[in-house]
């Protein structure tokens, strides 16, 4: 099946310092105060068995505040909350991070979490949508220092020789990947920001989680596993099985590609649906070259603005600049033979793939939430009309920016608790016109807020994977929001319901 990700994008100022106090307590984890919490003394030892390399975690603001110019946020206590909040604290802040070095360091501290109860979450690097690496009075293990890569010709999973492959260390960043594979004239199906996701190599390779072969992994129990199950079973949700040390993927001969870049301005929201019409209608034309595309419609800026830009990013594989250009004239031409519809720009680049996919390090630090939905191929083959329809339906409703956010700090809790809501309350209805009733939505990228989670991020698959849980994470070690096990806890995952 082949589907599009829409993804709509929300304000999200995390909901700092409110966690409520347990009633019953057979039933939660350790928490500063409470009897079974360790001792000074205990964390010292934890901190002996790992070199020193557990540290406290200083929420960001806090941090923020020391700088020239800071000074913004309230100390008393530090706090990452709004300056006249009231419940200020380390917020959803760890308390604890595990900088982890050697697989020993994890696995001391997931032996810890287990042995003392303690609320454990995981966290490399990249985007969190989710909240799902970071949880109040926690205990975190960082796992941002693996970053080997190693290159084989043969790779073997059991006695099967599945070809060449990549071993990457859960730390790596993608950027370092793409430059790894040209050294080796080698490409992985991963996507384009730090963050892996979804890949512009898909049409001709398939998914990153076809192309995974293999994990090495510590589980709740504190063992060092070696797992080739299916990645996609797993539905995403890192944290939320065990501690990746590191992956192993499927690689290819690098080729060459043009990629491209047409930025496109509507003057107004009906330009704009029907700037989505006519994208739809085309959606196609770059199958004949199996080409990977990114595409993106949003308010341009400011609310009160009616402009809105269509950026379309594509990758065609063994394509000239001249071939790539003819793919995409018929969408261009139709595009901009619509009124109020303008080309701002548009920029294509021949190259090595690795070099194509490589971005640098973006300055990212947002608050933002998604909601998402997969869209039906065959609603943009049976009725791309409609798909401009529910672009203006958003755009109409007030939905700022259609995939892509970001916010400034100023929000107030009862601002950002109505925004956190939207996706479900107001935009989800319209965006099910294209999607249907009960599709799914990638749950990496995806509203927390699910009303049915189970079945939205993993389809006819909760209650096998529910099971496969309980035999390797009996205690739910591993709980992260709307991932498996998680309708067992409350929303912090301190307590069981
Ligand atoms: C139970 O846990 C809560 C929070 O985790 C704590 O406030 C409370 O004191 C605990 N009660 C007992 C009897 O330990
Ligand atoms: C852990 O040990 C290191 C080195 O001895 C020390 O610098 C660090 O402050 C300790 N961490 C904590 C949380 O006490
Ligand atoms: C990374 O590679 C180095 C050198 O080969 C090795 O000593 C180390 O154990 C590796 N680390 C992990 C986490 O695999
Ligand atoms: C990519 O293009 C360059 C420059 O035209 C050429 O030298 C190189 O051989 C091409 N690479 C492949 C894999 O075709
Ligand atoms: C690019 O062309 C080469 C040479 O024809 C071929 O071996 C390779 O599979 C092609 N790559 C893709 C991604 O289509
Ligand atoms: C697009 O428009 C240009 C100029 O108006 C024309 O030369 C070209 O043939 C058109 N291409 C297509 C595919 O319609
Ligand atoms: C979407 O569905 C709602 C009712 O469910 C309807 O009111 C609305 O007009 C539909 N929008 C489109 C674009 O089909
Ligand atoms: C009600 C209240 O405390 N308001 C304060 C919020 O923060 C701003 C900026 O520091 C103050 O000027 C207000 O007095």
């Amino acid at each position: 099946m082949k589907s599009f990700t829409t993804s709509l994008v929300l304000l999200f100022c995390a909901l700092f310092g409110n966690s409520e106090k347990a009633q019953e307590n057979t039933t939660c984890r350790n928490i500063p105060g409470t009897a079974g919490y360790p001792s000074p003394d205990l964390w010292d030892a934890l901190n002996a068995t790992i070199s020193g390399r557990l540290v406290n975690v200083v929420p960001s603001t806090k941090y923020c505040a020391s700088l020239p110019g800071g000074g913004w946020y309230d100390l008393t206590p530090p706090s990452l909350c709004l300056r006249n909040a009231t419940t200020c604290g380390q917020g959803d802040v760890p308390i604890y991070s595990v900088e982890a070095e050697t697989v020993a360091d994890i696995q001391a501290a997931v032996q810890f979490a287990s042995t003392h109860n303690l609320r454990l979450v995981v966290k490399s690097s990249g985007h969190d949508y989710l909240g799902r690496s970071t949880a109040p009075h926690s205990l975190l293990v960082h796992t941002v220092n693996f970053k080997n890569i190693s290159f084989a010709d043969a790779f073997f999973v059991g006695k099967r020789n599945v070809g060449s492959a990549v071993t990457v260390g859960s730390g790596v960043h993608v950027q370092s990947l793409y430059q790894a594979g040209k050294q080796n004239g080698k490409i992985v199906v991963s996507g384009c920001h730090n963050s892996a996701g979804h890949s512009a190599l898909s049409p001709t390779f398939g998914l990153a989680s076809d192309n995974a072969l293999e994990f090495n992994v510590v589980v709740a129990s504190g063992d060092l596993l070696r797992v080739n199950i299916f990645y996609a079973l797993r539905g995403g949700g890192s944290g939320s099985w065990d501690i990746i040390i590191s992956a192993t993927l499927r690689i290819f001969p690098t080729f060459n590609a043009t990629s491209s870049l047409i930025i496109l301005l509507a003057l107004n929201n009906a330009a704009a649906a029907s700037l989505a019409t006519v994208h739809a209608q085309h959606i196609f034309d770059m199958d004949s070259v199996r080409a990977g595309q990114y595409f993106f419609l949003f308010k341009h800026s400011t609310e009160a603005s009616t402009l809105s830009v269509l950026a379309l990013n594509s990758y065609m594989p063994n394509t000239t600049t001249a071939q790539s250009t003819a793919i995409l004239a018929p969408f261009l031409n139709a595009s901009l033979a619509l009124p109020d519809v303008q080309l701002i720009s548009q920029q294509f680049v021949d190259g090595d793939i690795d070099d194509a996919l490589f971005q640098a390090d973006d300055s990212v630090g947002e608050n933002t939430v998604l909601g998402s939905r997969l869209i039906p191929a065959g609603t943009y083959r049976d009725s791309p009309a409609k798909v401009g329809q529910v672009y203006k339906q958003l755009l109409d409703s007030g939905t700022v920016i259609v995939l892509s956010n970001s916010w400034t700090d100023c929000a107030t809790l009862r601002e950002i608790d109505a925004i956190r809501k939207q996706f479900k309350t107001q935009q989800l209805p319209i965006l099910e016109n294209i999607s249907g009733p009960n599709a799914g939505s990638y749950s990496n990228e995806a509203d927390v807020l699910e009303a049915e989670f189970k079945t939205t991020f993993f389809g006819p698959n909760y209650a096998k994977l529910s099971a496969i849980k309980r035999r390797y994470d009996p205690k739910d070690l591993f709980i992260v929001p709307a991932g498996v096990g998680s309708d067992r806890w409350d929303e912090w995952g301190l307590c069981q319901l």
